[in-house]
């Protein structure tokens, strides 16, 4: 389908059920229609000799029709706002004889076409939907032996495929520039720098290597050489990572610092502010590589999984402790063997628990009071998604990408939804254009999810099949669109996270390095550099401002957001802080935020379920009709 087709889905009743429109829209379908009608009485106002006001008030709703136009469709993934200045150009064209009216037909007779197979698109999907758990009702349109066929592979090809150069379209890439380590590890701290960490080769017992990047600057803090650093003398190599409530980051676990394959009993804090890392040696009930952290809504750092040694794992979670606490609460009735290599990918459920929503294909939760307990939910469609990822996109709601369903087979396309508020039912979207594993899943600021990376072969890391192309998940849509291609293999062990200015920084790969990453000399071990992403909504005009906002907030307050652009505002979201390892960002979520003008800014409302918006540091952006957002104030909600 191609942009053209959606005009008519674009119905005057969207335009004018919207909202966005105070003055009187004609009932036109088609934009090109509204276009030569709009240019028409100004030509008619231009020779009947009517004020300028009058033609600047058309000009004001021509504007006004752009800018809805613009963000109801864009919202929707099926327009961009060069698409109805096309339009525009097109209206023109007929005007000036250049083109018939009638040439619009067999565009026309395309529309129609196209609006019929995205309808059957649409039957097929939602058949797909019903046969996956059907009612007793529902049972007649599902055919025994049906349900297990219709997975979202089943589903019409993927429609929305961005041909163009475009950066309004598609985003722009920055060159790759020079990064001091392997980016294993990031996390953006509440000071808007980017902590990274790694060990520096794969051999046991090379004391491990932090940098702090200043995304502002391009300045490297703690670069090589890196020498020791406080009193860090775990192996912080894959260790599990999360934000607490103070900002200061939690990193369970890691590598021993002596034998191949054990886990580190260590809990490490970095401190942001101070540049600083506080060690807690030995306080865990045993090892842990590979294990998931989640702070929770009552200020606890989960701590799930791991192994302990190559052939034991950690089944017993346990619960780091608010106040400053240095002990652990065990789960001793959560004992469950989840699998470890890669994380596990932990959420905090509307309820409270921890939503675990892969990489095998059973989901269950975890419920943490007292000595704790397992609950099952339901099993995804697919099957496991070893090596996919993860991401809760919206309150309760979660998504599966990518993945393996043998460790070490091809991954898939397909990619499945959950809305905890709903059901806990599966329910398969569109696919992903490239099957992907190793591949990074980023919110960003207007509610669509940026994927990057990984690779499309099948094997532990093979980087021969990686993907360049981005791709860009709306959750409004639940359609892919393929953005703008990096340079580099970014496969196991890359790492991407948002950056406050609304950027997405893409770093690591490696250790070990797959074939074709770009080693440093010395160490042979991987990606010794950095991509930044600017999405399209940086192209799309001027960004608002927030001239100033509070640095703390509770829950269900509101406050002010100082802004000369308040007029222009139609969103403010926040995303909690990443902290991001191994295709896992732990720390990222995203919540809408209730809003009205006023005098000098806008007052804003946070939201007041503390599982749907755990304690924290959150990037707020205030975004624009076109859906450009400002850069992010960072701001704690306790
Ligand atoms: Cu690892």
């Amino acid at each position: 389908m191609n942009n053209l087709s959606i005009h008519f889905l674009f119905t005057a009743t969207t335009i004018l059920s919207s909202g966005f429109f105070a003055f009187s829209l004609p009932a036109k379908a088609h934009s090109v229609d509204y276009c030569i009608d709009i240019l028409q009485e100004e030509a008619q106002i231009a020779a009947n000799g009517t004020s300028k006001r009058q033609l600047k008030q058309k000009l004001r709703d021509y504007k006004e029709f752009e800018r809805g136009c613009n963000q109801e469709l864009q919202e929707a993934g099926l327009i961009t706002l060069k698409q109805v200045r096309q339009d525009k150009v097109i209206a023109n064209l007929v005007l000036s004889g250049q083109m018939a009216q009638d040439d619009l037909n067999p565009i026309k007779k395309k529309q129609k076409q196209e609006d019929l197979e995205q309808r059957e698109a649409k039957l097929l999907q939602l058949r797909s939907e019903i046969c996956a758990n059907p009612a007793p009702e529902d049972e007649y349109a599902c055919p025994k032996g049906e349900q297990e066929q219709l997975s979202s592979q089943s589903l019409a090809p993927q429609a929305l495929v961005a041909q163009a150069t475009d950066p309004v379209v598609v985003g722009q890439w920055q060159a790759p520039f020079n990064w001091p380590l392997v980016a294993v590890h990031m996390a953006v701290g509440p000071n808007g720098k980017v902590l990274a960490w790694t060990r520096p080769k794969l051999s046991v017992g090379s004391p491990p290597q932090y940098t702090v990047w200043d995304p502002n600057s391009n300045q490297f803090t703690n670069s090589p050489p890196f020498g020791q650093f406080g009193s860090l003398a775990s192996d912080i190599f894959c260790a599990g990572q999360d934000f607490a409530p103070s900002g200061r980051l939690l990193l369970a676990g890691g590598h021993s610092t002596t034998t191949a394959g054990d886990g580190s009993p260590d809990i490490n804090v970095y401190n942001f502010n101070t540049n600083s890392w506080n060690s807690y040696p030995n306080i865990m009930n045993s090892g842990r590589w590979y294990p998931t952290v989640t702070y929770n809504g009552n200020k606890e750092g989960v701590i799930v999984g791991g192994s302990i040694t190559n052939s034991a794992l950690n089944k017993i979670p346990q619960v780091w402790g608010t106040g400053g606490s240095t002990s652990l609460r065990t789960l001793s009735s959560a004992s469950f063997a989840l699998p470890v290599y890669p994380y596990v990918w932990n959420f905090v459920a509307p309820s409270g628990r921890l939503f675990n929503s892969g990489p095998t294909q059973a989901t269950r939760a975890l419920d943490t009071t007292g000595t704790g307990k397992w609950i099952s939910i339901s099993n995804s469609k697919f099957g496991n998604r070893y090596y996919g990822t993860s991401v809760m996109y919206d309150d309760g709601k979660v998504l599966i990408l990518g993945g393996s369903n043998d460790k070490y087979g091809p991954p898939t396309k397909t990619a499945e939804v959950v809305e905890l508020f709903k059901s806990n039912n599966w329910i398969p979207v569109y696919p992903m254009q490239f099957a992907r594993r190793h591949h990074n899943a980023t919110l960003l600021p207007d509610g669509k999810v940026l994927v990057t990376g990984g690779t499309s072969s099948g094997s532990f890391n093979n980087t021969s099949g990686s993907v360049f192309a981005a791709e860009m998940w709306d959750p409004q849509t639940m359609q892919w669109t393929t953005m703008a291609s990096m340079q580099e293999r970014r496969t196991y062990h890359s790492t991407a996270v948002l950056l406050p200015d609304g950027r997405v920084v893409l770093a690591g790969g490696g250790l070990p390095a797959g074939n074709g990453a770009k080693d440093d000399p010395l160490t042979t071990q991987g990606n010794y550099n950095a991509e930044v992403y600017l999405p399209p909504y940086l192209f799309k005009g001027t960004r608002p401002t927030i001239t100033s906002a509070p640095t703390t907030l509770s829950y269900g307050q509101t406050f002010t957001v100082q802004t000369p652009d308040a007029e222009s505002i139609s969103k403010v979201t926040w995303i909690k802080l990443s902290s991001t390892t191994h295709q896992f960002n732990a720390g990222q979520r995203f919540n809408r935020l209730s809003f009205a003008p006023v005098a000098g800014g806008l007052k804003v409302t946070t939201p007041t379920s503390i599982n749907l918006c755990p304690p924290g540091y959150y990037m707020l952006f205030i975004l624009n009709g076109s859906g450009v957002p400002s850069v992010a104030k960072i701001i704690q909600i306790s």
